[in-house]
């Protein structure tokens, strides 16, 4: 049976500090590196872990949810987040740049996706499948892992089979409940992850989630460098832990669980992220002096997660995301021709 969501957080390292809508973190600008101010930032009245009842389907036609059947979750049941989160409204490129990028902190920004209005057309679920049902896609339980089996398929007979199942009460995936180790009850389906080349159908249409406090802090040179990804699955799929440069993270529809590591920390992983969880890796880790923040995106967040910090993702409801990877001022250092 799937566990409860996001009611599984084993672990308190973190005070949270309210900080209002488009107000500065405190100063942590001034001390270098992961970590130092960084955890617990929350806009006032947003990330406090309270769960409460009452959450309900979506139907297909629902705007919001873009008929992907995940469940509504209000504000006030967003999980929380260990790291910096901070409005949209209040952000601009040097901030971005200032807070964030050059000192390598992570930050969830509410809302922060761009183009939110045409992506949610673009992939609502059935005007995608109509519309793109034909693209042929790879899937597989572990991606960002060469060691294991992807499939192909086609956009519509993925989508299609997983939304059925849900459908019908036959979960694909769990979302494992981490609170009880080893206890073997989630399961692992596929997950659609794929880098899109630069003449893919979709990637000018996906690029659009980038957010002018991104692309403006990326600089013209660089900016069609670029990979873009899309991911979609259902609850219990996601990436094990890797790390790679700087990501830009917009969920369109759906609910994410992340886990983020500073890059002295980051670990790599082949295993379903469902396992992962339910075997307490994240709790495992800790103990054995990591550090390892949690962090709940809900739909509209873009997470930004700088240069060589390991992460690995939990869809906790169906999902659709984009991610984009950049070359921050510290990349285009390195690799300056
Ligand atoms: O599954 C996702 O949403 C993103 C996966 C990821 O970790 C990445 O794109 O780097």
């Amino acid at each position: 049976m799937p566990a409860q969501i996001a009611a599984d957080r084993g672990h308190v390292d973190c005070a949270a500090t309210a900080v209002g809508e488009g107000e500065s973190p405190p100063a942590a600008s001034a001390g270098v590196g992961y970590g130092e101010g960084s955890e617990g930032l929350e806009l006032g009245g947003e990330g406090g872990g309270e769960q409460s009842g009452g959450r309900e389907e979506r139907s297909d036609d629902s705007e919001d949810g873009g008929g992907w059947r995940g469940a509504v979750v209000s504000e006030a049941e967003r999980g929380p987040c260990d790291v910096a989160v901070v409005a949209a409204a209040g952000l601009s490129s040097a901030r971005f740049l200032r807070e964030f990028v050059d000192p390598e902190r992570p930050v969830l920004v509410r809302n922060g996706s761009a183009g939110l209005a045409g992506l949610r057309q673009l992939l609502a679920r059935e005007r995608f499948v109509e519309r793109h049902g034909a693209l042929r896609v790879r899937v597989s339980h572990v991606p960002y892992h060469d060691g294991t089996m992807a499939r192909e398929t086609t956009i519509a007979d993925f989508v299609t089979d997983f939304v059925t199942a849900m459908a019908d009460g036959g979960m694909p995936g769990e979302v494992p409940d981490s609170t009880t180790s080893n206890s073997g009850s989630s399961s692992s389906a596929d997950y659609l992850f794929e880098a899109l080349a630069p003449n893919h159908p979709l990637h000018e249409p996906l690029s659009a989630h980038l957010p002018g406090f991104v692309s403006d802090a990326i600089g013209t040179e660089w900016r069609d460098e670029r990979k873009v990804q899309l991911a979609v699955g259902p609850p219990g799929t996601g990436a094990p832990p890797h790390l790679h440069k700087a990501a830009v993270n917009s969920l369109v529809f759906g609910r994410k669980r992340w886990y983020l590591m500073p890059p002295r920390d980051a670990v790599y992983g082949a295993q379903p992220i469902a396992q992962w969880v339910e075997e307490g890796w994240p709790e495992r880790h800790r103990s054995a002096g990591r550090k390892v923040l949690e962090c709940e995106q809900n739909a509209g967040d873009l997470l930004y997660i700088p240069d060589f910090w390991g992460h690995a993702v939990l869809n906790l409801e169906p999902s659709v995301a984009i991610a984009s990877e950049i070359h921050t001022p510290r990349m285009q250092f390195m690799f300056r021709g």
